[in-house]
C-alpha cells in the first residue's frame, strides 16, 4: 500500500513538471495549477485505460452494438443498431448518435424511451442491466443516462444528441454499463407514481447493448451531421490545393 503510494506521488509530481525542472517546461499559458491539475487527470486516465482516447484529437469514441431482448415475443418490434459517444478528454460533453431500425413503420406517433443503465450484463437479456444508472442517487428524469423520448420515422431513429449529462471519464464513466431502448414513452417523472421517479414508466425493453470503446472511423462513418461534412470537405480541399 506504502509503496502504491509512493508511486502514485511520485508519478503525479513527474507530471506536473516538479521533478524534471520547470525551466525547460514548455510555457502552455495555462494557469499553473490548472495545468497541473489536467497533468494529474491525465495521470488517472492513463493508468486507469491505458490508451483510451484517440491521441491525435484527444477524443474518446464509444460504440454500443443494439440487439433485440432475445425474451422479447416475436410480435414485438425487433430493434437493431448502434448508439455511439464521443467526448473531448477532459472537460467535452458527451455527444451521441442514434441509429437505430426495426419500428414499426407508423409508429412515429408516440416517443420510446432510452436510458443508461447501470449493469452491463446480458445475461437474462435486457433485464439483467439493472435499473437507470443513478450514480447521484436523484429521481428520475435527473439520471446522467435520461436521454428522454425518441421517435421513430419510416421505422427508424436518426438522432444526434450532443451536451449530454454523461460521462465517459472518471469515477463516473458510462463505459461497461447498457443502453436500453424501451417500448414505451418516458412520462419524465411525471407519471405520479413510484415507478416514475425511478424509471419514467417506460414499460418493456426491447432493445439493449454494452457500452465499449470504439476506433473514431465508426463515429465518422455513422455521423450525419452536415458541419462535420463540410468540415472534411474543406479539409480535403485544402489538402488537394497543396498537393
Ligand atoms: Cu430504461
Ligand atoms: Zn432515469
Amino acid at each position: 500500500m506504502f509503496l502504491l503510494l509512493n508511486l502514485a506521488i511520485g508519478l503525479t509530481l513527474f507530471a506536473s513538471g516538479i521533478v524534471r525542472g520547470e525551466e525547460d517546461a514548455e510555457p502552455t499559458g495555462e494557469d499553473p495549477l490548472q495545468d497541473m491539475q489536467r497533468k494529474i487527470n491525465d495521470l488517472w486516465l492513463n493508468l486507469l485505460y491505458p490508451q483510451f482516447f484517440n491521441e491525435t484529437d484527444r477524443t474518446a469514441y464509444a460504440t454500443c452494438e443494439v440487439k433485440p431482448s432475445p425474451k422479447l415475443e416475436a410480435d414485438k418490434p425487433q430493434v437493431t443498431g448502434k448508439v455511439l459517444f464521443k467526448q473531448a478528454y477532459p472537460d467535452g460533453k458527451l455527444e451521441a448518435v442514434f441509429y437505430l431500425d426495426g419500428f414499426p413503420p407508423d409508429s412515429n406517433l408516440t416517443g420510446r424511451a432510452i436510458h443508461i443503465h447501470k449493469l452491463g450484463d446480458l445475461s437474462d437479456g435486457c433485464d439483467s442491466t439493472g435499473g437507470h444508472y443513478n450514480p447521484f442517487n436523484v429521481d428520475h428524469p435527473r439520471h446522467p443516462g435520461d436521454f428522454g423520448n425518441f421517435f421513430s420515422k419510416e421505422g427508424k431513429i436518426r438522432k444526434y444528441r450532443p451536451n449530454l449529462l454523461a460521462t465517459m471519464f472518471g469515477a463516473y464513466s458510462i463505459l461497461g454499463r447498457s443502453v436500453v431502448i424501451h417500448e414505451q414513452e418516458d412520462d419524465m417523472g411525471k407519471g405520479g407514481n413510484k415507478a416514475s421517479l425511478e424509471n419514467g414508466n417506460a414499460g418493456r425493453r426491447l432493445a439493449c447493448c454494452v457500452i465499449g470503446t470504439c476506433n473514431k472511423n465508426l463515429w465518422e462513418k455513422k455521423f450525419p451531421d452536415r458541419m462535420e461534412r463540410k468540415k472534411t470537405r474543406i479539409t480535403k480541399r485544402a489538402q488537394n490545393n497543396r498537393a
